[in-house]
């Protein structure tokens, strides 16, 4: 991680666009605290697609939850949490929940912003680079960044955040549909509503895509069925 976000910036595209990869970690992959069926498929896509396209961009950055250890992180964990506003401890900093999955690989130079230290943070834009400190709206600024585009998971939290701050920010931004996945179809279905509402394109190049529009919001994450049986 700090090798790679220490190594030289990809240069290869005059096109000034930005990828923004959002949270694909091991908590939020199969196995992880707060599992999204379909988590590692997202970060064995994602690692196809950078490879394929890193020249593309001028800057790629991949987010992570990073949560404090031994806190309730401003009553983002609950010991009863209600799977919407407050969760189980998951991406605690330190722990290997809080690494990227394994399955996801990164081109050399690849930014590592961290957020929710302490605090819920669903969106990239409240992070923070973790070598240089800057914050990720600074950090596009430097690299004269133009457009942006988002993937990773999970698309009705924090994708969904992180692309709506985009747009706030005022930046052309695109959601890459073959590379995302819910936690469940109905808040996904209002998220990707809420995104394009707000000017967000929903770009699906084809690609990688084995599900089409639908395979998107069919995503049903183990969380959301333990929070069903556990209910509140
Ligand atoms: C997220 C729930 C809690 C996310 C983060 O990355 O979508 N979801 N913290
Ligand atoms: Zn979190």
């Amino acid at each position: 991680m700090d090798e790679a976000a220490s190594a030289p910036r990809c240069r290869t595209s005059p096109d000034p666009r930005a990828l923004v990869i959002v949270d694909v970690q091991r908590d939020f992959c199969e196995g992880g605290a707060l599992a999204v069926a379909g988590g590692a498929a997202v970060a064995a896509a994602v690692s196809e697609y950078v490879a394929a396209n890193e020249g593309n961009y001028a800057l790629v950055v991949a987010s992570r939850d990073g949560h404090a250890p031994a806190s309730d992180n401003g009553g983002h964990f609950s010991a009863a949490p209600d799977y919407v506003e407050t969760w189980p401890p998951h991406c605690v900093l330190g722990t290997p929940g809080a690494e990227h999955q394994p399955g996801l690989h990164l081109p050399a130079g690849t930014v590592d912003v961290v957020k929710g230290e302490g605090r819920p943070a669903y969106s990239a834009f409240e992070g923070i680079d973790s070598v240089s400190g800057k914050m990720l709206e600074d950090l596009l600024a430097d690299n004269d960044i133009d457009e942006i585009d988002v993937c990773g998971i999970a698309t009705d939290y924090c994708v969904k955040a992180t692309a709506l701050d985009a747009v706030a920010a005022g930046f052309p931004t695109r959601v890459l549909t073959a590379l995302l996945v819910g936690v469940s179809p109905g808040t996904t279905r209002a998220a990707l509503d809420e995104m394009v509402a707000a000017g967000v394109v929903l770009f699906d190049e084809g690609l990688l895509s084995p599900g089409g529009f639908e395979g998107i919001i069919s995503g049903e994450a183990a969380w959301t069925q333990a929070a069903a049986k556990g209910g509140t």
